[in-house]
């Protein structure tokens, strides 16, 4: 499992990560750019979070939230503008979601924040975000200050443009959240920002605005240190919620979700498959055996006795003690 806090360069370098697996370079040359990409970028803790070694379980929750995508992997994305990306921030911008990690250690968290972004052209963006980073499980999207700079907006297509990159990232099988405008302390964007939030209150999920004024930095738009971490305590409050109430169906109960089940040739009303009194979930992610085969590394010793009575590992037919054991057992120690 990867764990860390990606920025938005983090972003950059994590996306040629994914564009070097796409194209088939090795795992080690792959690591090997996001090494050099990451020394560059003077961000060599991307490194030492890619190597993390990974944690198997069925598909389990992730720091408390559901793993949607069940790939043993949680990933939380910010999609925004200046807000996301964390201006004004101090003592670096890391905006709210560089501050998720304190309530979700274990996940990865994408900042997707665009400073001056309009919503129309981050709707745009979005395609590219999504179609590079289509593992995401929670998306929290905020975006539509900036549209109030141009004329020929209404608050109507900033509403749309929102819906709209929320939907993107519904398609990619993410949770998206729409979160509503922070507070300004602008006067002659107050109105703004009530507009275009009474648009958005029948969508919302998160709601940024009633952190109120107290939240804003000197600059009277974005938030403060302590404004940030109002807001990343809000979303790690909210995204459990959510989280929960999307949990996908585990109709057998063997802890690989429906949807997930024809992806290891099993089905979804038969918890275990192969008979051998071991779930189906417990096979692929804690013992990483085979959930159709009785023996799933072909050493003479069944899955369930490996598990259950030796103590082995199921999937490595290397000669180990206990499977040494065994062969006396089978050759016969009485003769
Ligand atoms: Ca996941
Ligand atoms: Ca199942
Ligand atoms: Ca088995
Ligand atoms: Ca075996």
């Amino acid at each position: 499992m990867f764990a860390g806090v990606l920025g938005y360069r983090e972003c950059f370098v994590f996306s040629e990560y994914a564009i070097a697996k796409r194209s088939g370079i090795q795992k080690s040359k792959r690591l090997l750019v996001i090494m050099k990409k990451s020394i560059i970028l003077g961000s060599v803790s991307l490194v030492f979070a890619l190597l993390l070694p990974g944690t198997s379980f069925a598909c389990a929750d992730i720091d408390g939230l559901v793993d949607i995508n069940c790939d043993q992997q949680l990933i939380i994305a910010g999609f925004g503008d200046s807000i996301t990306f964390g201006r004004s921030d101090t003592p670096i911008e890391i905006g709210y979601p560089g501050r998720l990690n304190l309530y979700f250690p274990n996940a990865i968290v994408l900042n997707f924040g665009d400073p001056g972004e309009m919503t129309h052209v981050g709707l745009r963006r979005s395609s590219r975000v999504f179609a590079e980073f289509p593992n995401i499980d929670y998306l929290v999207v905020l975006e539509g200050v900036n549209d109030f700079f141009l004329e020929d907006r209404s608050s109507l297509s900033t509403r749309d443009n929102v819906l709209s990159i929320a939907s993107r990232g519904s398609n990619t099988g993410a949770i998206s959240l729409i979160g509503n405008l922070t507070a300004v302390k602008r006067d002659d964007q107050k109105g703004w920002v009530s507009l275009v939030n009474s648009r958005l209150a029948p969508h919302q999920h998160i709601n940024f605005f009633s952190l109120g004024e107290g939240i804003i930095s000197g600059d009277r738009l974005h938030p403060d240190a302590e404004g940030y971490d109002a807001m990343a305590l809000l979303v790690a409050q909210t995204l459990p919620i959510y989280s929960q109430a999307n949990r996908p169906v585990d109709t057998d109960g063997d802890g690989i979700y429906d949807f997930a089940e024809a992806k290891f040739g099993t089905g979804i009303f038969n918890p275990d498959s192969d008979g051998d009194t071991l779930l189906d979930g417990d096979e692929v992610f804690v013992h990483k055996s085979s959930p159709l085969l009785l023996d799933s590394d072909g050493d003479g010793l069944s899955d369930q006795r490996e598990v259950t009575e030796i103590g082995s590992n199921p999937a490595d037919p290397r000669p180990g003690t206990p499977a040494i054991t065994d062969l006396q057992f089978i050759m016969g120690e009485e003769t």
